[in-house]
């Protein structure tokens, strides 16, 4: 049978057929069935890391460049939604990427939807273990207002946690904000954040929503990696995690994310 019991075996040509479904659907903005349901009911996290790899290796040799890495699930809320106690990671590419305030085409996407996010740029790789926030903070150049746009490939958003991971976290679309700020310039857990579209209030958030502290969030990142051998890389733009819900995004909407403690703001219109 096609389905391996034994997850040590998954062999290479399952790794590289897993990577393309989800690619395939990204490319072709067409949801699919997630993988735990249409083809690896077994499917574990480990797996699902080397799926998410060869994904990212298969987006590297198209010529596709990663901006950075992004946590996701950072929040208590979606931790519980999930039953989890571990965030996750993917990349952001840089065709992903508009500028602050440029416009994004709702035609790219298949289902999008907008978080608002604190991101940090680092001035010195970080590997774990063993790093710490005061590590992260330490290590950290400028804190920068972000939105995310996330996009799961699958039907309705509904995955599980393998799931999500295969699919690179639901990386979509990204705006990194202009204003940089210094870390010893802003309290990172009390900060407030925003999200308004067309005028009206969506949602809003502290830092503290991003696991306790938005460099704790870098730090586990720092620290999952160190497992693999990798680190995060000084320079990249990292974005640590959402600090409120996910809101679905329409042609015409305009969306801006309004940051306290004078870290400015970050928007984009959509059409
Ligand atoms: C997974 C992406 C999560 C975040 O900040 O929590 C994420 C999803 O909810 O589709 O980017
Ligand atoms: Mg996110």
């Amino acid at each position: 049978t096609y389905y391996r019991k034994d997850v040590s075996e998954m062999d290479e040509s399952i790794i590289k057929e897993l990577s393309q479904y989800v690619l395939t659907a990204e490319e072709e903005k067409e949801e699919i069935i997630k993988i735990t349901e249409a083809l690896r009911p077994e499917l574990n996290i480990d797996e699902a890391y080397m799926v998410q790899e060869e994904l990212i290796r298969k987006k590297m040799e198209k010529g596709q460049k990663v901006i950075g890495p992004k946590m996701g699930i950072t929040s208590e809320a979606k931790m519980k939604q999930m039953n989890v106690d571990n965030p996750i990671y993917g990349y952001v590419f840089d065709y992903m990427v508009t500028e602050d305030g440029g416009a994004v085409s709702a035609g790219n996407f298949i289902h999008p939807k907008v978080e608002p996010e604190i991101a940090f740029i680092l001035s010195e790789d970080l590997q774990g273990p063993g790093i710490t926030v005061d590590d992260v903070l330490e290590a950290t150049e400028f804190i920068l207002p972000a939105l995310e746009i996330i996009d799961s490939r699958y039907e309705n958003f509904n995955f599980t946690l393998p799931d999500v991971i295969a699919d690179n976290t639901s990386a979509a679309g990204a705006v990194y904000g202009t204003d940089l700020t210094k870390p010893e310039d802003v309290d990172l857990d009390t900060v407030e954040v925003t999200l308004v579209i067309n005028g009206e209030v969506q949602d809003a958030g502290t830092g503290a929503a991003i696991l306790g502290h938005p460099a704790n969030s870098i730090a586990r990142l720092a620290n999952m990696l160190g497992e693999k051998g990798r680190k995060v890389s000084a320079g990249e733009r990292i974005l640590a995690g959402a600090v409120t819900q996910a809101i679905p995004i329409k042609p015409g909407d305009h969306v801006v994310a309004k940051y306290g403690g004078e870290m400015g703001e970050v928007s984009f219109k959509v059409t």
